[in-house]
C-alpha cells in the first residue's frame, strides 16, 4: 500500500473511508446514511409542508442528494474523450539492462500492474464506439520506481509536427465552432481545410484513412508510443527507442458500412466487448516490442527520428518483444477509474527519458495542465486510480484542493535538520536512484523555425499507400471519396486532391474519378519525395490470423431448427474460444425439432449481423417462411454476405439465401457434413467475393 507523505499508509479504497471510524454496530452496517453520517430514515419523500404542500428548505437530506448530483458532471477529456479500460499486468520477458536501469524493462519474470484506457480521439464522451478515427491506447504501469505512462495511440505517426499546432487540429477536428456537428467524424469542411494546408498531415491520412482506423475489437489494435524516446544506461548512455504492442489476436478491423451500422446498433460496441471478454476470462493480451537505435543509426536515416510524421520501417530495424501485458480484471467504477485516470507522458521511471521531439516537448506540458482543470487538483495523483502503487510517494509538497492525506511532524521543507533534535526529517533526494535526463550537450540559437530535416511530407505517405494490398488499397480509396463527398468547399477538395498526387498519381486519379472532379496541378513539395521499399509490416490484412479466438458467430435460429445441428455446432465454436449467441425472431426464443426449448441470447432485431463476425442459419421450413416476411432477416443475412462473412446454413434455409442475393462460394457452407466446414472460412473474411 502506498504510503503517505508522512510514511502512514494512505486510507484504504473504497466508499467507506478512514479505516479509525467505529465499526458499525450489528444491523447497521447497510444503513442509509447523508454524506456526514446522519442516519436516513426516509429515502422516499422529502419534507415538506402538510402532505400536499411546498418543500421545505430545511431539508438538509434533499438538499444534500441533489447537490451532489448537481456536481456529478466533471469536464470530458478536451480530446479522447470516450474511452474503456482495464486492469491488468505487464511481464517483462527478455532483459534490456545493457540498454537502461529501469527495473520494469530489466527484471524478467516481474510483474507491474497497468491499468489502460482506449480511446476515439474526436467524439464526445456519449458518442458512439465505431466512428472513423485514431484509437488512443494508453497504459500506466505502476513501477517500483514510480507510474510509467505509454500514452500512445493505434497508429505510429500523428497528423502535425509541433505542439503549437495542435489546438488548431483539434479545433478543425470537433464539430465546426458555429454548427456544433458533426459528432465524432472527420468528414468535414473544417477538417479538410486544416489538413489540405498542413501537408505535413498527408502520411498519418493514409493511416486514418485504412482499416486501422475501423478497428473489430479494442483487443484487436496494434499500439505504438509514436515518438522516440531514450533509454538511459547506468553509465549514462543513450539509446533511441521507439515503442510498439502487438495483439495476441492480431490486427482485425470491420468494413466501413459496418462500422457505420455497429454505430447504431450497439453505440456500445467496443466498451462491451472489452468488459464482456474480460468477465468471460478470454484476457485481452499484446506484446512490448521495442526498435532500438544508436544515435549514429539515427543519423544514416533518410529522415529525422524526432519528426513524429515518421516511423522507422520495420523491416530495417525488426521488434525486439521484450514482454506481455494481459488485462484481467474490470474497473469496479467507470468514474472513478476510468474517468479519473490522468496519463502523462511526464510519468517516467529513471532509465527512461524523453527526445526531443517537438511534439512530445508540448505533450510534457498539456497532460498535467488539463488533469488541473479535468479533476480539478494539483492532488489528482491521490485519487486511487493515479496513485503510484508499486512503491511509496513521498515529498514536500503540501496543501492544496481535496488534500487527502495528513502529513505529520515539523518538516515540510528540504534540506532540514530535525532529526538531530529526534524528530523525523523527511524524504530525501537519491542522486544514485533517482530520475536523471540525458546528459545532451546544447548549442544553437533561440529560434522558432522547423528544422530542414522535418521538411520531406511525401515520401513516408506513398510507403504507407504502396506497400498496402489491393483491397485496402481500394478502401482507403473508398475512405477519402467518402470524406471529400462530405467537404462542401470546392476549393478545400481540390487542396487536398494537389497533395495527394505526390503521395501517389494512381490513388489521386481514382479519389478524382470517385468525386467526378478533374484534378488540379500538383502542389509544390517543400522536399521533393523519394522511393522507400515497400513495408508489409504496414498491412493489416496479412495480420488477420487464422483462428476463431475471440470472435463472435450468431446462429438464426427458427422454431423447428435441427436440434443436433444446432449443438454440434454450438460447441466447435466454443472450442475455438470464439463466442456464439442464439438468435431468434423473439428473446423467449424457439422449440427445436427434438421438442427442446431454447432460449434466444439475442433478438432479431436488436442483433444484426454486423455485431458478429460470422453466421449460420438454422431454420425449419416454416421458420424459413417466416423470416422471408421480416426485413430484420433480410438485413441479417444480405449484410453478413456482402460483409464478406462466412454463412454456414442448412438446405430449408435456400430460400432466404436466394432472396438476399447470396452466391454460392467457398464461404457459404451448407452444414449437413458438419461445423468443421464452417469454422474455416469463418475465420476469415471472405475477399474472394470483391477481387
Ligand atoms: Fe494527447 N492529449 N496530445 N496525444 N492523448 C490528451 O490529456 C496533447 C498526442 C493521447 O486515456 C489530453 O488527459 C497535445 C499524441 C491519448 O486518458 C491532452 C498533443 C498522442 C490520450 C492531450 C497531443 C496522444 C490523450 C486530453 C500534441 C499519441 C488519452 C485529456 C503535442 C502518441 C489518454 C488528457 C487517456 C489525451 C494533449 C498529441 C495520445 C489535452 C498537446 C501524438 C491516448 O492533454
Amino acid at each position: 500500500m502506498p504510503t503517505s507523505t508522512s510514511g502512514r499508509p494512505t486510507p484504504p479504497r473504497g466508499s467507506r473511508h478512514p479505516a479509525e471510524t467505529h465499526q458499525p454496530a450489528e444491523g447497521e452496517e447497510d444503513r442509509l446514511t447523508t454524506n456526514h453520517g446522519t442516519p436516513v430514515s426516509d429515502n422516499q419523500n422529502s419534507l415538506r409542508g402538510g402532505g400536499r404542500g411546498p418543500s421545505l428548505l430545511e431539508d438538509f437530506i434533499l438538499r444534500e442528494k441533489i447537490q451532489h448530483f448537481d456536481h456529478e458532471r466533471i469536464p470530458e477529456r478536451i480530446v479522447h474523450a470516450r474511452g474503456s479500460a482495464a486492469h491488468g499486468f505487464f511481464e517483462l520477458t527478455e532483459s534490456l539492462s545493457r540498454y537502461t536501469t529501469a527495473r520494469v524493462l530489466t527484471e524478467v519474470g516481474a510483474r507491474t500492474e497497468v491499468f489502460a484506457r482506449f480511446s476515439t480521439v474526436a467524439g464526445s464522451k456519449g458518442s458512439r464506439d465505431t466512428p472513423r478515427d485514431v484509437r488512443g491506447f494508453a497504459v500506466k504501469l505502476y513501477t517500483r520506481e514510480g507510474n510509467w505512462d505509454l500514452v500512445g495511440n493505434n497508429i505510429p505517426v500523428f497528423f502535425i509536427q509541433d505542439a503549437i499546432k495542435f489546438p488548431d487540429l483539434v479545433h478543425a477536428l470537433k464539430p465546426e465552432a458555429d454548427r456544433g456537428y458533426p459528432q465524432a467524424a472527420s468528414a468535414h469542411d473544417t477538417f479538410w481545410d486544416f489538413i489540405g494546408l498542413m501537408p505535413e498531415s498527408m502520411h498519418m491520412i493514409m493511416w486514418a484513412m485504412s482499416d486501422r482506423t475501423l478497428p473489430r475489437s479494442l483487443r484487436m489494435m496494434e499500439g505504438f508510443g509514436v515518438h522516440t524516446f531514450r533509454l538511459l544506461n547506468a553509465d549514462g548512455a543513450s539509446t533511441f527507442v521507439k515503442f510498439h504492442w502487438r495483439p495476441k489476436l492480431g490486427l482485425q478491423s470491420t468494413l466501413w458500412d459496418e462500422a457505420v451500422k455497429i454505430g447504431g446498433a450497439d453505440p456500445d460496441y467496443h466498451r462491451r466487448d472489452l468488459f464482456e471478454s474480460i468477465e468471460a476470462g478470454a484476457f485481452p493480451e499484446w506484446e512490448l516490442g521495442v526498435q532500438l537505435l544508436s544515435q549514429a543509426q539515427a543519423d544514416a536515416l533518410p529522415f529525422d527520428i524526432l519528426d513524429a510524421t515518421k516511423l522507422i520501417p520495420e523491416e530495417r530495424f525488426p521488434l525486439r518483444i521484450i514482454g506481455r501485458m494481459v488485462l484481467d480484471r474490470n474497473p469496479e467504477n467507470f468514474f472513478a477509474e476510468t474517468e479519473q485516470a490522468a496519463f502523462m507522458p511526464t510519468n517516467l521511471p529513471p532509465g527512461i527519458d524523453v527526445s526531443d521531439d517537438p511534439l512530445l516537448q508540448g505533450r510534457l506540458f498539456s497532460y498535467q495542465d488539463t488533469q488541473l482543470s479535468r479533476l480539478g487538483s494539483v492532488n489528482h495523483h491521490q485519487l486511487p486510480i493515479n496513485q503510484p502503487k508499486g512503491c511509496p510517494f513521498h515529498n514536500m509538497q503540501r496543501d492544496g484542493h481535496m488534500q487527502t492525506m495528513t502529513p505529520s511532524g515539523r518538516a515540510n521543507y528540504e534540506p532540514n535538520s530535525l532529526d538531530q533534535a529526534g524528530e523525523p526529517r523527511g524524504p530525501r533526494e537519491d542522486p544514485k536512484g533517482g530520475f536523471r535526463s540525458f546528459a545532451q550537450p546544447l548549442e544553437g540559437e533561440k529560434v522558432r523555425l522547423r528544422a530542414e530535416t522535418f521538411a520531406d511530407h511525401y515520401t513516408q505517405a506513398r510507403l504507407f499507400f504502396r506497400s498496402q494490398t489491393p483491397i485496402e488499397q481500394a478502401h482507403m480509396t473508398s475512405a477519402m471519396v467518402f470524406e471529400l463527398s462530405k467537404v462542401t468547399l470546392e476549393h478545400v477538395r481540390l487542396r487536398v486532391m494537389a497533395n495527394l498526387q505526390n503521395v501517389d498519381e494512381e490513388l489521386s486519379r481514382r479519389v478524382a474519378g470517385g468525386l467526378a472532379m478533374a484534378l488540379p496541378e500538383p502542389s509544390e513539395p517543400a522536399s521533393a519525395p523519394f522511393e522507400m521499399p515497400e513495408s508489409p509490416a504496414l498491412r493489416t490484412v496479412g495480420k488477420y490470423p487464422d483462428s476463431l479466438e475471440g470472435r463472435a458467430v450468431a446462429i438464426l435460429v427458427t422454431d423447428g431448427a435441427d436440434g443436433a445441428v444446432l449443438h454440434a455446432l454450438r460447441e466447435a465454436i466454443r472450442a475455438e474460444w470464439a463466442m456464439v449467441k442464439v438468435i431468434a425472431l423473439r428473446i423467449g426464443g424457439v422449440t427445436l425439432n427434438d421438442g427442446t426449448q431454447l432460449p434466444a441470447d439475442g433478438q432479431l432485431a436488436g442483433s444484426p449481423s454486423v455485431l458478429f463476425d460470422a453466421v449460420s442459419l438454422l431454420v425449419s421450413e416454416s421458420g424459413c417462411a417466416e423470416l422471408l416476411r421480416e426485413p430484420a432477416a433480410i438485413d441479417f443475412v444480405s449484410d453478413a454476405f456482402v460483409h464478406l462473412k462466412a454463412i454456414g446454413f442448412t438446405a430449408t434455409a435456400q430460400p432466404l439465401l436466394d432472396r438476399c442475393g447470396v452466391q454460392p462460394d467457398p464461404g457459404v457452407v451448407d452444414l449437413k457434413d458438419g461445423a468443421a466446414g464452417f469454422l474455416n472460412p469463418a475465420r476469415t473474411r471472405q475477399w474472394g467475393r470483391v477481387v
